[in-house]
């Protein structure tokens, strides 16, 4: 039995290069507690159904992204029997609701088909990955990879979402880089300017998102007592594509 499953690898790994892994589920892992860890950037081998061992339930992985942006999900899959499969893969959050359903395709006769998700604006707690059994009697292997795409502008010091977190000062003429409403994140931050003279103060604001409508996002100035004195809508481009607002 041993040989077998080795030739079958063997198999699986001539035919579709980047389905080679450094990393093997543990069965049983059919909830949270008894989740796969997956390495950041590590293909991780699968396998549900009529395999051996066989497990007809469900196969629960989980991972803790090192930073926030897309998350990439490249998946490669087959089963032996001699139609298309299609496996629905679940991912949740650290309270196991789910977020996202994929379909994923697992092609006939053992030979892998590649799939590529994304998932925006992920963040940096954890997430679990679940396979749900597409079939009973026969084998479905997959193999799966995530990494992280990083977004368009670089993180802002968290925590930072009052005036007494807003620490740094920021000098005139400074770009800071900063997220919003990322998963796990939240959708305030603050930042303390110390204006040199009096005069007029021009803000400029440039901003995207990954949705394909443009949207906006709200600044405020306060004083020092954390009191409005402005309130501006600044523009935030869609598809990733950065847009300008320049208030004063
Ligand atoms: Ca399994
Ligand atoms: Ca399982
Ligand atoms: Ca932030
Ligand atoms: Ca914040």
């Amino acid at each position: 039995m041993k040989t077998r499953n080795k030739l079958l690898a063997t198999a699986l790994t001539l035919a579709v290069p980047i389905c080679t892994w450094a990393q093997t589920e543990v069965e049983p892992n059919n909830n949270t507690g008894q989740a796969t860890a997956v390495a950041y950037n590590t293909a991780i081998a699968g396998s549900t159904g009529a395999c051996s061992p066989t497990d007809n339930s469900i196969d629960y992985f989980t991972f803790t992204p090192p930073s926030q942006g897309a998350l990439r999900l490249q998946f490669s899959a087959s089963n032996s029997g001699a139609g298309d499969l299609d496996i629905t893969v679940n991912i949740r959050n650290n309270s196991n609701q789910t977020l996202g359903t994929f379909t994923v395709p697992a092609g006939a006769n053992n030979v892998a088909l590649d799939t590529t998700i994304h998932v925006t604006c992920t963040g940096t707690d954890v997430y679990y990955l679940v396979f749900n059994n597409p079939s009973s009697s026969v084998c479905t292997n997959y193999s799966f990879t995530y990494d992280i795409l990083d977004p368009f502008y670089g993180n802002d010091g968290e925590n930072n979402d009052n005036t007494s977190q807003a620490t740094d000062t920021i000098a005139p003429g400074t770009n800071m880089d900063g997220h919003v409403n990322f998963y796990y994140d939240d959708a305030i931050d603050y930042y303390r300017i110390l204006a040199p003279n009096d005069g007029m103060m021009t803000v400029q604001v440039v901003a995207e998102h990954a949705g394909n409508t443009p949207g906006t996002v709200t600044v405020y100035l306060k004083n020092d007592i954390d009191q409005t004195l402005e309130t501006w809508t600044a523009k935030v481009g869609g598809n990733s594509m950065p847009d300008t607002t320049t208030f004063s």
